[in-house]
């Protein structure tokens, strides 16, 4: 048994399968003790629904923290997912250095562009900050536009080589972060995957899985609550990082069709849990 506490900093879209509302399920799902801090509260995602609303939480943060802190409460792990402001990044800072334990993980989801654009709401000066909080994770989870952005090489959603993965990773680790997991890599047309790269060793392992060909909302998100649920429990960042794979990819294939805000992750949490439990 294991008694890791893992704390998350990202919104709650109310509706829209993205965000706390997976991360909270599927980290608990992988044993481990969640606690949130929602950044705002918004009625839906951005990512298709229009008229949402969204209310920034942004000053309660320091409240929150301060009590933490005065409790002497300590976590593990701090993830961040979505965040709706520089400031909100800039507590990340804070927050790793008074609630997180001093050999605590930072893993940073950057979730704030896909598929060659950037999310609504988000300009240049966010990619810069997001781009310097990465140099302070342990672990980085950007997908490639992600990583494009925060580098300034060229993005290549098709097309890719293994040469132009490396540059990209070697520009990643540059920022100054210590391990990467690149996603969205693909070399043929039904394959798509990870690289995870240690930017000491520089030493890069591929993995791939099936291209299911469906776009698909908020599978970054199911994949870096498992990623981290796993790490928690205990898996190697390799593991792990195939982990969230296999989940993000069952998830995908058990999402009835016209269902397009979001993945059924619901229906792949079991074998997640069996995967971790092996
Ligand atoms: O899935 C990332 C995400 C999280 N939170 C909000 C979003 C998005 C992506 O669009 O809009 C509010």
């Amino acid at each position: 048994m294991t008694d890791k506490k893992v704390l998350t900093i990202q919104d709650i879209s109310c509706m829209g399968q993205c965000s706390l509302t997976v991360a909270l399920p599927i980290i608990s799902a992988c044993g481990v003790e969640t606690i949130i801090l929602p950044s705002a509260v918004l009625s839906t995602h951005t990512g298709g629904f229009t008229g949402y609303t969204f209310r920034d939480l942004t000053e309660d943060i320091p409240g929150i923290m301060n009590h933490w802190e005065k409790e002497s409460i300590r976590f593990d792990c701090l993830y961040t997912g979505y965040l709706g402001s520089i400031t909100q990044i800039e507590y990340v800072y804070d927050l790793k250095k008074r609630v997180v334990k001093e050999d605590g993980l930072l893993i940073v989801d950057p979730a704030m562009a896909d598929n060659g654009s950037l999310y609504y709401g988000f300009d240049d000066a966010f990619v810069a900050q997001m781009a310097k909080l990465c140099g302070s994770a342990d672990i980085i989870l950007p997908n490639i536009t992600e990583a494009a952005f925060m580098t300034g090489c060229e993005l290549r959603l098709e097309g890719q080589d293994e040469a132009y993965v490396q540059m990209i990773l070697e520009a990643l680790a540059k920022l100054g972060c210590k391990k990467i997991v690149l996603k969205g890599i693909s070399f043929e047309d039904d394959k798509i995957g990870v690289v995870v790269y240690d930017c000491a060793e520089k030493k890069a392992e591929y993995y791939f899985t099936e291209k299911v060909p469906k776009s698909s909302h908020g599978t970054g998100d199911c994949y870096a609550a498992a990623f981290t649920g796993a790490m928690m429990q205990g898996k190697t960042i390799s593991e792990a990082a195939k982990m969230a794979a296999d989940f993000v990819v069952d998830s995908i294939k058990k999402t009835d069709d016209g269902h397009w805000y979001g993945v059924c992750f619901e229906r792949a949490l079991p074998m997640l849990v069996t995967e971790l439990n092996k």
